[in-house]
Parts: structure tokens; C-alpha cells; sequence
């Protein structure tokens, strides 16, 4: 066994020290769970199935029928363990705070914590009760915190420059970049806007700023290698073609015909070094009005590496309202004083490279959730802002894998003014503000009276029923308040907005569908939604074109799930407690409880409404343990578009999304 470990050394190009902030038991640890998985079991061969766009048989080529496929296939018979001992365990945990937190953990959460705690540790004490020492054996601690400042657009973030007349070139390639002055260069994964990105500073340094009505053609050629670096480990049963790096930009939150969306149910095997994907981004209202939107990667069964890796930007939609500038007509602040703030959690080697561990399962490589013990704010490691006492503008993603965070300036009142469909009719005040992964939220901080201070933005462990297994995180950024205004600003936060309050009306059919994990910490763990993969046939959600709909995300699992839904956004109507156990039980089978199936009779409580910061339109909204997560959308297409088009829906912990809970629908004619 050692022999082998320190040939999986070698041929990994690791050593022993080269992870940040952790002895050799540590990095032992991580160096034989990649041993483990030096030889992936092929799952599947994934592609889209017959009939669906994009289908395209290549079983003669590979030889690789039907029926091995669906034998690689087969799920577990094996059920996971009833939700309550998991759910139990964890709320007891947390009830009674960190330590006994990890004593009272299920197996499941216990080994997500370790998986964590043997990369990182800094940030966490796992006493001997968990039965693990290596946790303990970890030494150094987290890079020093607040040492760099904020990029931001125009100043470390690059504002994408045009090819041609609202038409982009981008091109997606290595670079590298410190992302805090004691780390050496980390190399991501970047998208060029042609500029060959002297003017990105972290590792989230591109913005798409457009105009709200004003299509955007745009094209992505990938100048990626051919297969995965060594710091990217994919699981090769997840993906289309093995180790092959095949990428594909979604627009996040974008009003598009199908084959622009960038999803894997049109081009599961999306684009390899060399190709080029073109896409038209309609732009058009009223669906996508002023917002922050998102581009990412959305590789089929990558997606969580590639988005890790560095392959997102921010996409800002200005209109006549929300100008942008400042003075704003809407009465908020504008310029420098509006100010993108992408969150995301990651873990460091000690060569700098960023880290993504490995499962410590036999013949997997995928891990259930991907936490860092480093907060980057656009991609620079625990960075400071200077602000001047005055009202600030901003527009908070939640650009974590897996990390919900519940957000908070020390107390000061946040005034949300929009979420990830654009700006509300008037505006929310809060004093946090959690987003799960891939959630947006505007909002209004006032720094007046605070001359001379520092601030910090921070993060907490969210509050019941949002359920996470995240490890704590506290701090996510330092505020600077200065004693100078430059531009005194609007004085008050306006009464009202040109925004949407999100109200749907007469939906004709309400879809159920459940969110199940299978299998858990072994080698057939798997997540799904109505107990079908990714690829289970036929595809089950059918929206007629122009009709509005309702879908219930009925959660079977211990744990918070962001779904996510292409094409449109929704209305988010409420969340509805019940018998988990009981709907289990009555209509639980091998892959999870299937789809289709009213809960309501096993409803134990009335619904609840949405929170004051989902009052408008979103694209992705939480749906909690032991809850039913009701949504309503109307499903439109963008004109000149004829159905059927196909998209997705799924969970935006990219963990889950690449481990099948993603389904396809078909808005059709
Ligand atoms: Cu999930």
C-alpha cells in the first residue's frame, strides 16, 4: 500500500506538504482517498436518449449496448436510511453547538464534515468523540484575512469588450492568478473576452454589462487542454467522454431558445479544445429587465469542477429605469457606488492551487458537497473594501458550490431591492439574507454616521428549516468606512421601485416532484429527482407554451436543495410542512419516492409564505427538509422560438446537479 500511495504521488504531481495549511496526516489522508479512485467504474455512458435534441447514437462506436448500460445503471436497492434519524441527528447537533455538533452526527454528515476537515481543519475542531483523529493532526491555519481590496468592474474585474455590434468573442483558457499576496499564483480557468485579461485580478474576473431589450450574440471557443488537469478530479462515471474537458456556458437566468441555453439536454457533450459554441442571448422583456444574471459552465457531469475551476462571470442587465449610473432615475445608487459582491468558498494547496477533494469511497471520485475554508469575494481571498459614508448599491451572488450562508453587515438594515429576476415594485428591509447557491439578491447598505469604522460583512450557519451541512465559515469581507464623500448619493431609499412584485395567476396543472438521495456513502450514491437520472425516459415535465404552471419540490432528503429551473422565472408560493416519513413509506421505492404523487394529504401544517426576499421574480429558490417547495412560472417562449425546446431543471449544489438531481422538460407546442 505505500508503494502504491507514493507512486499515486507521483503520478499526481503531489507532495506530501503541498496542500495548504495541513500536516503530512492530512495530506496523507487526501493522497490515498486519490488512490482509491485511481480506477473510476463507468457508470454510464451519458448522452441524450432517442428523440431528444442532440440525440446521437454512438453505441456501434464504442461498443456499448443498451443493455451493459442500463446494467451500469442500476441503481441500489439499497434505500438511505429513514430521513428522521439523519434530520435528528443534525438539528440535535446544531441545537447544541459545534462540539457536540460532530459527536451527535449521522455517518453521512460526519463523513462530509472529515472529507472537509481533512483539507482544510483551520476552521474547524473535530473532537475525538467523532472517532477520527486526523482532523486534529491538521496544522497552520487559514491565509491572513482582509489584506487585498475588492475587485471590482473596471478595477480587477473586466467589463467584457464587444467583438462587433453587441456580439462577444470569448475565448475560455488557463491563466493564473494571486489571489492573495501569501499564496503562490493559482492557475483557473478563465473567460477572455479578448483582451488576454491584464485586468483580471482574482478568479472571477469577467462581467457581460448589456441593455435590457437588446439581443447579445456571443460565442465561446474553448482553448481549455484536452483532458482534466491533476487539481480537477473528475468522476469519469459521471461525465459524457471520460477525462475529455468538455465545457458549455449557460446563461443563468436567460430568456433563450433551447440551443442557446447551454444545457446538457440539448449538447450532452458539449465542447472540447478547438470547438466553439454560438449562442443568441435575447434579452427580452419583460422576462430579463435590469438584474444581475450569471454565465457559468454547465458541463455535462462537470459542472461543479468547471464553475470551481474559475468559469463564471456576472452578466448585468441595465435598462431606462435602472441606468446604472449615477444619479440613478430609480433613486439608487449608481457608478462606484454599485458594486457586484460574488461569494465563493474554496480550499487551497500549499503549491496554491485550489483544492477539490476527493471521496474516500472505493471507485468514486464525486463528493456529496464542496466546501472551502477560504471565503473569495470576486475572486480574491478574504478581501476589504474602502467605502465612503454614504448609500451603496449591491448585487450579492452566492457563487458557492454547495454553501448556503445567511449574510449580515454586523446588524445594519439591508434593503433589498431585487432578486434574480430583476428589481422588486419597493423595497424589502432585512437584517440577513440567505442565498443558497446560485440566489441573487440587490440590495441598499447605508454606511452615513459609520465615518471611521470597520464593518464586516459576515456569514452564519442559516436558521431552521433552511438545513445545511456546511462547515462554519464566519467572515466573508472587511468594510473600510472612509470619512470623505466624494458624491453625497440619494439621501433615502426609495418608497417604490419599477419593478415586479411576483404574482401568477390560474395555473393549469400543478407538477409533483421529489428530490431523493440514494445510496448514501456508497459507491451507487446518487441524488434524483421523481426517482429518475438524468437520462430515465420519457421526460416528464410537458409545459404547454404560454401556460403557467405549478411545480411542487417535494424534499425526501435531510437537507436544503436550491432548485433551479432554465428559461423562466418564477413565483415562489409558498412551502408547505408534512409527514415525510409517512409519504416515504406509503410510496417509497428502490430510486426514492417517484414523481407525480399529491402530498397533500400528509400535509402537518399550513403552507408558509414566501420570505420578504422572494417577493419578486427568482430563478432559484430553497426547498427545505421536510417541507414541499411550491412554485409557479409561466412558461413563454421568446418569440420567434418555436416548441418543443428542451431545458433543464435541478439543484444548484453543482454536486448534486452532476449527480443526476437535473432533470430535463420540454416546454412543447
Ligand atoms: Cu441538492
Amino acid at each position: 500500500m505505500k508503494s502504491e500511495l507514493k507512486a499515486a504521488v507521483q503520478a499526481r504531481g503531489l507532495h506530501l506538504m503541498d496542500i495548504h495549511g495541513i500536516g503530512p496526516a492530512g495530506a496523507a489522508r487526501i493522497i490515498q482517498a486519490r488512490t482509491l479512485c485511481t480506477s473510476p467504474v463507468h457508470r454510464t455512458d451519458r448522452r441524450v436518449p432517442r428523440g431528444w435534441p442532440g440525440h446521437v447514437d454512438r453505441r456501434a462506436e464504442r461498443g456499448v449496448g443498451a443493455a451493459g448500460r442500463l446494467g451500469l445503471r442500476a441503481h441500489s436497492h439499497r434505500v438511505d436510511r429513514p430521513f428522521q434519524a439523519r434530520a435528528a441527528g443534525r438539528l440535535m447537533g446544531r441545537a447544541a453547538g459545534d462540539e457536540t455538533k460532530v459527536a451527535e452526527m449521522t455517518d453521512t454528515t460526519r463523513r462530509r464534515f472529515l472529507q472537509y476537515g481533512m483539507a482544510a481543519g483551520a476552521a474547524l475542531a473535530v473532537p475525538a468523540a467523532a472517532g477520527h483523529s486526523s482532523a486534529a493532526a491538521l496544522i497552520g491555519g487559514p491565509l491572513k484575512k482582509f489584506r487585498e481590496p475588492l475587485p471590482v468592474p473596471g478595477k480587477g474585474i473586466v467589463v467584457a469588450s464587444p467583438s462587433g455590434t453587441n456580439r462577444y468573442s470569448f475565448t475560455l483558457h488557463e491563466i493564473s492568478r494571486k489571489l492573495h499576496p501569501d499564496l503562490p499564483p493559482t492557475p483557473i480557468w478563465a473567460y477572455d473576452d479578448g483582451s488576454g485579461l491584464a485586468g483580471q485580478a482574482g478568479s472571477f474576473g469577467m462581467v457581460i454589462a448589456g441593455q435590457s431589450g437588446t439581443p447579445i450574440d456571443a460565442s465561446y471557443t474553448s482553448h481549455l487542454p484536452e483532458t482534466y488537469p491533476d487539481w480537477i478530479p473528475v468522476d469519469t462515471r459521471l461525465t459524457p467522454r471520460g477525462n475529455e474537458v468538455r465545457t458549455m456556458a449557460h446563461l443563468h437566468g436567460g430568456f433563450v431558445a433551447a440551443d442557446s441555453d447551454g444545457n446538457p439536454a440539448v449538447t450532452p457533450d458539449g465542447f472540447g479544445h478547438g470547438q466553439t459554441q454560438h449562442v443568441h442571448y435575447t434579452n427580452a422583456l419583460p422576462e430579463m429587465p435590469a438584474s444581475l444574471r450569471w454565465f457559468h459552465d454547465h458541463g455535462f457531469g462537470t459542472t461543479r469542477l468547471d464553475v470551481f475551476a474559475g468559469l463564471a462571470g456576472g452578466y448585468l442587465l441595465h435598462d431606462v429605469h435602472d441606468t446604472g449610473t449615477e444619479p440613478n432615475p430609480i433613486g439608487v445608487p449608481g457608478g462606484a457606488y454599485d458594486i457586484p459582491l460574488v461569494i465563493q468558498d474554496r480550499q487551497f494547496r500549499r503549491d496554491g492551487k485550489f483544492l477539490y477533494p476527493v471521496s474516500d469511497i472505493p471507485g468514486v471520485v464525486w463528493i456529496g458537497e464542496y466546501f472551502g475554508d477560504h471565503m473569495l469575494v470576486n475572486g480574491k481571498v478574504w478581501p476589504f473594501l474602502d467605502v465612503e459614508p454614504r448609500m451603496y448599491r449591491f448585487r450579492i451572488l452566492n457563487g458557492c458550490n454547495a454553501r448556503i450562508m445567511s449574510l449580515h453587515f454586523g446588524g445594519l438594515p439591508m434593503w433589498q431591492i431585487g432578486a434574480e429576476g430583476g428589481l422588486f415594485d419597493r423595497p424589502v428591509r432585512l437584517r440577513r439574507l440567505v442565498l443558497a447557491s446560485a440566489e441573487r439578491a440587490d440590495v441598499l447598505v447605508d454606511f452615513r454616521g459609520l465615518d471611521g469604522r470597520t464593518l464586516y460583512l459576515r456569514n452564519s450557519t442559516p436558521a431552521a428549516p433552511v438545513s445545511t451541512p456546511a462547515p462554519p465559515l464566519p467572515e466573508v469581507m472587511q468594510i473600510r468606512v472612509g470619512t470623505h464623500v466624494t458624491k453625497p448619493g440619494p439621501k433615502s431609499v426609495p418608497p417604490s421601485l419599477p419593478g415586479r412584485r411576483a404574482q401568477l395567476h390560474h395555473p393549469v396543472r400543478t407538477r409533483y416532484i421529489t428530490l431523493n438521495e440514494i445510496a448514501a456513502q456508497t459507491a451507487k450514491w446518487t441524488l434524483n429527482l421523481s426517482g429518475l437520472d438524468f437520462e430515465g425516459r420519457p421526460v416528464t415535465e410537458t409545459p404547454k407554451a404560454g401556460t403557467v404552471e405549478d411545480w411542487v419540490y417535494i424534499n425526501m432528503t435531510p437537507d436544503t436543495h436550491p432548485m433551479h429551473v432554465h428559461l423562466v422565472t418564477f413565483q415562489v408560493v409558498g412551502r408547505t410542512p408534512f409527514n415525510v416519513s409517512a409519504y416515504q413509506a406509503k410510496y417509497g421505492g428502490p430510486n426514492g419516492v417517484p414523481g407525480g404523487i399529491d402530498p397533500t394529504p400528509f400535509v402537518t401544517g399550513p403552507m408558509e409564505p414566501p420570505t420578504p426576499d422572494e417577493r419578486g421574480f427568482k430563478d432559484t429558490a430553497k426547498a427545505n427538509p421536510g417541507y414541499f417547495l411550491t412554485i409557479r412560472a409561466k412558461f413563454d417562449l421568446p418569440a420567434g422560438v418555436q416548441a418543443p425546446q428542451t431545458y433543464v431543471h435541478h439543484c444548484h449544489i453543482v454536486e448534486h446537479e452532476d449527480n443526476d438531481m437535473m432533470r430535463p422538460f420540454t416546454v412543447t407546442p
